[in-house]
């Protein structure tokens, strides 16, 4: 008897040491498994994978990680030499919902449009691109340019009731029945070009609306969008964009927060809600995006995160033709609810 237990704690001492061997070889943080996946020059689509891989592992560790003592962990700005996305760890869990959106108005409060790609789809090419703005035109795969219409926005409504802001995102083609795509909106409540809430879902497979892959981020230290948000700065691995999940499908602080369906008429909009609690009474500005290729909300602003030459480009006739590592994304520019724009305002819409 006593050797078996001898012998079995042996074993658990060779597994245990086998797992933290592996541990340590697995990078934790975006800006390690970027410089590894360069240094072994990797494709495209393994780099990208390592990234989002490091990316969901960097998460789980942080929020597996115990706050200090009497120190909330989710409101922690102290420097870091490798800063990580967090995920708030201690969401309430969704109990029951108590407030579920409705049906919105027909007439639209704010609206606005964009470049439709279908036209000039057959020649693999585009002309609403943006890059240096962070307004994307690039429902289209890397070096291929295949067309994606489900993920290429032509057009969003803002509807308001008492309760909450709706958003019609129409796409220029049909939703498909399936796909790993996003949508969402970008929300920049003082109207300084940095955004200050992203709200995303997955593909809604309902005409009801649900909570269901929807999930709401925050940037608790203000480094969206880097040192000149919008406009694309030189690469600074330092920077982790959204790093703050506040709401997960219902778990949350309200478990009503945001929601998300597909129009019960129109099969090419998809409809997101989201409660009035989340921004307060003050006017602000707002942006959607399609995104079936970073979907990385710690990257933002992802015209910080690329070259105009790593992201390549998709006009006829540029010598950075084709897209490259920014592709299957579209960003719109950013309308505006409850205040009158001066016109400066980083992102504003053209009127
Ligand atoms: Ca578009
Ligand atoms: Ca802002
Ligand atoms: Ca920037
Ligand atoms: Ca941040």
């Amino acid at each position: 008897m006593r050797k078996i237990s001898l012998l079995c704690i042996f074993v658990i001492i060779i597994l245990i040491s086998a797992c933290s061997s592996a541990i340590q070889e697995q990078p934790v943080n975006v800006d390690d498994a970027v410089q590894a996946g360069v240094e072994a020059t990797l494709t495209k689509e393994a780099w990208l994978s390592g990234v989002e891989s490091a990316r969901k592992t960097a998460i789980a560790v942080e929020a597996q990680s115990p706050a200090s003592d009497g120190e909330d962990s989710t409101h922690t700005n102290a420097p870091s030499e490798t800063p990580t996305p967090t995920l708030a760890p201690t969401l309430q869990p969704v109990t029951e919902h108590h407030l579920i959106p409705g049906e919105p108005k027909a007439r639209a409060d704010s609206f606005l449009l964009d470049y439709n790609s279908i036209d000039s789809a057959p020649e693999r090419v585009t002309y609403g691109d943006q890059f240096k703005n962070n307004i994307f035109e690039r429902p289209f795969t890397s070096e291929i340019m295949d067309y994606r219409g489900e993920i290429d926005i032509i057009r969003v409504n803002l509807k308001t009731s008492e309760t909450w802001f709706y958003f019609d995102i129409y796409l220029a083609v049909d939703l498909p029945e399936n796909g790993e795509m996003n949508y969402g909106l970008e929300l920049d409540l003082d109207e300084n070009g940095r955004g200050d809430y992203l709200i995303e879902s997955e593909l809604p497979l309902s005409k009801k609306w649900s909570v269901k892959g929807v999930k709401v981020y925050t940037d608790l230290n203000q480094d969206v969008g880097g040192e000149s948000p919008l406009f694309s700065d030189d690469l600074d691995a330092s920077l982790n964009g959204y790093e703050v999940l506040i709401f997960d499908e219902g778990d949350g602080d309200d478990p009503d927060l945001a929601w998300v369906r597909r129009h019960p008429d129109q099969s090419n909009i998809i409809q997101i809600a989201f409660k009035y609690d989340l921004i307060g009474l003050n006017g602000y500005m707002w942006s959607a995006w399609a995104d079936d290729g970073l979907k990385a909300p710690d990257y933002f602003d992802y015209s910080d995160r690329f070259t105009a030459e790593s992201a390549g480009n998709p006009y006829p006739g540029s010598p950075l033709y084709p897209i490259k590592g920014l592709e299957l994304v579209d960003s719109t520019c950013r309308s505006y609810y409850g205040f009158t724009p001066t016109g400066k305002e980083p992102g504003l819409c053209p009127r």
